[in-house]
């Protein structure tokens, strides 16, 4: 289910190896592109050629296992939140999260996969979720940062998914972004409080955050645009419309001007304005870092998945009793 390979391929010349295609779907797939060029959206009964299905699969599958695995880094502060006031409005991000999660799981199952095998994809280590949630939240000053940068990472990303050719996802990602949007103003307001009213303790305690967060915010967009084998296909296919790139370059760009108004330091010494490009430059990304955190090895990749298994499982019963009681409350069940 996670691969890209196709299920009919022929041996050609050398070792290529090439799909099938009848002339029927061949006609398909040149309707299908070209309902892509005239920018139409694709509906779950609509045709897709089944690389378009599994690349969705892939990617909403990914993208729903990110919103739950996501909400572990911060049920670790509910508990310890500093007021009542913000353990309200942590806990009610969480439950976003969860939401967003259902969301897009439920768009995932339009393609015809189940909610159970996109779980036991995750459960087994054989889905990814974004490298971002492998990190641990050690201090308070983590929730702010997660807020302003985590999710405004998200939304630089989850904004022009709004308009995915496919349709159940783009209107998922449509709600999402306006929760988002919150998420990401509570985490700067949050940082700002700390930084204007607290102490210097407090301060410092905001710019150690910011210098654990940053790069591997940078990070979520994705490998480089040269290095990603996914992003042709999917530009191609109005599945993502801006590039790992483009993106990461935006969010720094608008985070550069956020963090003067915080007044932390984003650390990175290359970072400075390019008035040739109108962009900031930045100096390298530790791509060997992002591959080993994607690859199972980052600092909480164990916790993590250890969490959701060890929550799977201790939830059998409620499934087993919500399973049981619609069965009290099939039409037959009732009949009888
Ligand atoms: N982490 O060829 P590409 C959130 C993988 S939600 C792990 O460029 P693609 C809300 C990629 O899957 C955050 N793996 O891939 C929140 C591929 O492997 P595969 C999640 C990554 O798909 C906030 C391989 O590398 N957002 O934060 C990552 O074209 C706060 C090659 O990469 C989404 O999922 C990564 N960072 O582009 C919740 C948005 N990057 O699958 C709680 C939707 C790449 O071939 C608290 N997804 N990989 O084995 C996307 O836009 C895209 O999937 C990208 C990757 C841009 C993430």
């Amino acid at each position: 289910m996670y691969t890209q390979a196709m299920d009919t391929l022929a041996r050609e010349s050398g070792d290529a190896l090439k799909p099938v295609r009848s002339t029927e779907e061949k006609l398909l797939e040149e309707r299908f592109d070209a309902r892509i060029d005239a920018g139409d959206f694709i509906e779950a009964k609509d045709w897709m050629p089944a690389h378009y299905r599994k690349t969705l699969l892939r990617q909403i599958s990914q993208h729903a296992h990110s919103e739950i695995v996501g909400m572990l880094p911060e049920g670790n502060w509910v508990t310890r939140a500093p007021t009542l006031k913000r353990k309200l409005i942590l806990l009610a991000k969480i439950q976003d999260e969860a939401g967003h999660g259902l969301y897009l799981y439920s768009a995932a199952e339009t393609l015809g996969t189940s909610r159970d095998q996109m779980l036991n994809a995750l459960h087994t280590g054989k889905a990814k979720y974004s490298s971002i949630f492998n990190y641990p939240t050690l201090t308070w000053a983590d929730m702010g940062t997660v807020g302003w940068l985590v999710d405004g990472a998200a939304i630089m990303n989850q904004v022009p998914i709004c308009r995915c050719s496919y349709a159940p996802y783009a209107r998922a990602m449509i709600r999402i972004c306006r929760e988002e949007s919150f998420h990401q103003r509570q985490g700067f307001e949050a940082l700002l409080t700390m930084m204007q009213q607290g102490t210097e303790a407090q301060r410092a305690m905001v710019q150690d955050a910011v210098n654990r967060w940053w790069w591997p915010c940078l990070m979520m967009f994705g490998p480089p645009d040269a290095e990603s084998p996914n992003s042709a296909q999917s530009m191609r296919w109005g599945i993502k419309r801006v590039s790992n790139d483009e993106l990461r370059q935006k969010f720094i760009d608008a985070t550069v001007e956020q963090a003067k108004l915080l007044g932390v330091t984003l650390p990175d010494p290359e970072l400075k304005w390019n008035e040739e490009r109108q962009q900031h430059d930045h100096g390298p990304i530790d791509w060997a870092e992002f591959w080993a955190v994607v690859g199972g090895d980052g600092p909480c990749n164990q916790e993590r998945l250890g969490a959701r298994v060890k929550a799977w499982d201790d939830g059998a019963w409620v499934r087993e009793a919500a399973l049981a009681h619609a069965r009290k409350h099939t039409p037959q069940q009732q009949a009888a």
